[in-house]
């Protein structure tokens, strides 16, 4: 017998899309202090140390086991002298002081609160930043003129920043089906994002909706915004229309990672008792929290109190929606602005977390949406572009690119050496011409 201590060395490929990745991850401590500097570097327009950041979480999260020594590691790929440094300090100390400092931070803090408006990117907070704008009230202050997105995202900044339930992601599936089926009849609809990973919770639902007859896809996506305002669905939506034809990507340049086709950035109105948390039999009746509402909407702005009539699209705006990957709710005690009261409580004195997070003052809330249409012979394209997560996304390309002279994109897989298109029906079929092991959405979550 050997009185050697056994010390578990972990090792894992260093692509991404090489990599099972489960939400159970027993590394949190690690991946969160990662993931905050990972955002600080996003939010100041560090890409490369964002990514460096990002690629250094997510080999932790597909460790069997927590990290409990610094020479475990040794044989991991992806960790650089910085993050290193955080983990060690970890270890160690039982948090990263710089994680901490981060976090606690007024530019981090500010750049979070303006980035969950819905329409705002890291440029505009910044910009808005270095203006001495710090918060919601101080942006309203301000006479700054937002566009229709970050009006809607202002309007309903407290249910956007609060996390969707795969219950509400469920009753939203109802809706956009019927929608769709409404206006064509026979057509498919996928739910995708974060929701197809098996996440409990998301930022957004994420849904691609195709035909199985190529061509009955086109011109989709207007039919089904229009039969939704009708029903009174929408508070808010952007359509764009499929570029992919008119595109100057050549085969060998899929030019930006934002893909061309017909899609929908949108915010449902999602009344309560679709919601999730109330069983049947407990619906509250709707007359007493009308009358509520109504007294809240009269303490706010009328322009902004009902949402209605913002449907059209944005324009002249030089503003690009980015979508918030972020799913924590805001610090809304400090940053809750006056006219906001419709969104989040009809009294300014209790306002707290907690109670912003149950919303229960008006009988419906506000979900971010995307809708994307995709024809069906791109189909497994894009069914494998839009369900990420990020990160496997970008692992994917820079893997068919880097070691298999390949482009990917959410439309096609070119084949460089080959110079054809390489079709495919499934995503099983995708891996395979990359030569990559089949892995399942629920193991996509690095
Ligand atoms: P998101 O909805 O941003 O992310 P998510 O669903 O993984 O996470 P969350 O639960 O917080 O919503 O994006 C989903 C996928 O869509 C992501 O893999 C990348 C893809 N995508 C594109 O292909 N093009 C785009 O323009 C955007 C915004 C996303
Ligand atoms: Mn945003
Ligand atoms: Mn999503
Ligand atoms: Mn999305």
């Amino acid at each position: 017998q050997s009185n050697k201590v056994e010390v578990v060395v972990f090792s894992a490929p260093s692509y991404a899309c090489k990599r099972r990745t489960t939400l159970k991850n027993h590394n949190t401590l690690l991946t969160e202090a990662l993931s905050i500097l990972a955002e600080s570097a996003e939010l100041n327009e560090d890409e490369g140390r964002g990514v460096a950041f990002r690629r250094a979480a997510a080999v932790l999260k597909c460790l069997p086991k927590a990290v409990s020594s610094m020479e475990q590691l040794r044989g991991l790929p992806c960790l650089g002298d910085h993050s290193m440094r955080v983990i060690k300090d970890i270890l160690e100390n039982g948090a990263s002081s710089e994680a901490e400092s981060t976090k606690q931070s007024e530019r981090f803090k500010a750049l979070k609160v303006l980035t969950g408006i819905f329409g705002v990117g890291a440029k505009t907070a910044d910009r808005w930043f270095r203006e001495g704008i710090h918060s919601l009230s101080q942006l309203q202050e301000s006479g700054h003129t937002l566009n229709q997105a970050q009006q809607a995202g202002l309007q309903f900044y407290d249910d956007i920043n609060l996390p969707v339930s795969k219950t509400e992601a469920d009753a939203i599936s109802e809706i956009v089906e019927k929608a769709v089926h409404a206006v064509l009849p026979g057509a498919e609809i996928t739910l995708t994002g974060g929701f197809r990973r098996g996440k409990l919770t998301g930022h957004d639902v994420d849904f691609l909706i195709t035909h199985p007859e190529e061509g009955k896809e086109e011109g989709l996506m207007p039919k089904v915004v229009s039969w939704l305002e009708s029903q009174g669905f929408l508070l808010y939506q952007k359509t764009t229309r499929n570029s992919y034809l008119e595109s100057k990507d050549g085969p060998g340049r899929p030019a930006s990672n934002m893909d061309r086709f017909e899609r929908c950035l949108s915010i449902f109105k999602l009344t309560k008792d679709r919601c999730v948390g109330q069983k049947q039999g407990t619906k509250q009746s709707a007359t007493p929290i009308e009358s509520h509402v109504k007294t809240v909407c009269s303490l706010g702005d009328p322009t902004q109190a009902k949402g209605e009539g913002n449907s059209e699209s944005l324009t002249g705006s030089c503003q690009k929606t980015e979508p918030n990957p972020q799913s924590h709710p805001h610090p809304l005690s400090q940053i809750h602005p006056s006219n906001l009261t419709l969104n989040v409580l009809g009294q300014e004195k209790s306002l707290d977390v907690d109670q912003a997070q149950t919303s229960g003052h008006k009988p419906w809330r506000a979900v971010r949406v995307d809708l994307v249409v995709s024809p069906v012979s791109q189909f497994a394209f894009a069914l494998l572009g839009w369900t990420g997560s990020k990160l496997f996304e970008r692992e994917l390309r820079r893997w068919a690119g880097h070691e298999k002279a390949m482009s990917l994109s959410s439309h096609a897989l070119y084949d460089n050496k080959q110079s054809r298109y390489l079709r495919a029906s499934s995503e099983e079929e995708i891996f395979a011409h990359l030569g990559l092991e089949y892995i399942p959405p629920t193991e996509r979550n690095a």
